[in-house]
């Protein structure tokens, strides 16, 4: 197909995938079409999940960045935000958690327990997922507005943003199951959140305060899935100042 070219090699985050020149315009119906890049935590979730589910190579995937997000995005999603999927019908899915939810149903029937949790337990699995992304929600907004120049950064809602920060982190401690215990998206959504964090804001010492949460992360972050998924951006730098490569990317 034109404009297909191979992953970066230094990029783990999309291995496995054919990736595809970004265009805008609607997708053209084939493969499962991930609208993607390498540092999102939301695209990481959905990355991850596929890698449990052992089909991260079925992903065609896109790469959207801060300048053609809108144009790319767009047409298929009105919230121009990644990840976006594409399914082989044309039909469209959105957000993270949704999509995670779709591939379990696919491609969940191996796994001992569904990504999504069983009976009872996978309202407790999508509340907590939904802690974990709005964790990610968070630090992206903070990072963005790291970004700004000085005497434009809003300090008091700075400040709230990083209150829930660090509720969540505290909720997220107490309840994470044991990193051997069977795989669920609200595990794979923290996981993903706390190494966002780590990616992001590597000065910041959340360790300190949850040294279980921190051990459950060590030792989570040794899945094949996690490893595969890794950000790992050779364009930005890894603390928020202001170099303005660090922009490109939408996360
Ligand atoms: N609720 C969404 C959030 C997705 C999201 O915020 N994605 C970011 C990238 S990390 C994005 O697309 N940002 C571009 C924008 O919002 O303009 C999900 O869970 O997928």
């Amino acid at each position: 197909m034109p404009g297909v070219r191979p992953c970066r090699p230094q990029c783990r985050a999309g291995r496995g995938a054919e990736r595809v020149e970004a265009q805008a315009g609607r997708p053209v119906p084939g493969p499962l079409t991930l609208y993607w890049a390498p540092t999102s935590p939301f695209v990481r979730l959905v990355m991850a999940a596929a890698h449990e589910l052992g089909v991260a190579g079925r992903f065609r995937l896109v790469e959207a960045t801060v300048e053609n997000i809108v144009d790319v995005v767009s047409p298929v999603n009105p919230l121009a935000q990644i990840p976006t999927l594409v399914l082989e019908d044309g039909a469209v899915l959105y957000d993270s958690a949704t999509i995670v939810a779709w591939l379990d149903a696919r491609y969940g029937t191996a796994l001992a327990e569904p990504l999504g949790g069983r009976g009872a337990d996978r309202w407790r699995v999508a509340t907590r997922t939904a802690a974990a992304t709005g964790l990610m929600d968070a630090v992206v907004a903070e990072r963005h507005l790291a970004l700004q120049p000085d005497g434009h950064r809003p300090d008091g809602f700075i400040e709230r943003l990083r209150a829930r920060r660090m509720r969540v982190l505290g909720y997220l401690a107490g309840r994470v199951a044991p990193a051997d215990a069977p795989v669920t998206t609200d595990a794979l959504a923290a996981a993903c959140a706390l190494g966002y964090l780590d990616f992001r804001f590597p000065s910041e010492d959340w360790r300190g305060a949850h040294p279980a949460l921190a051990e459950w992360f060590a030792a989570f972050g040794r899945r094949p899935s996690m490893q595969a998924t890794a950000p790992e951006a050779p364009d930005a730098p890894p603390a928020p100042t202001a170099a303005s490569a660090a922009a490109k990317a939408p996360g």
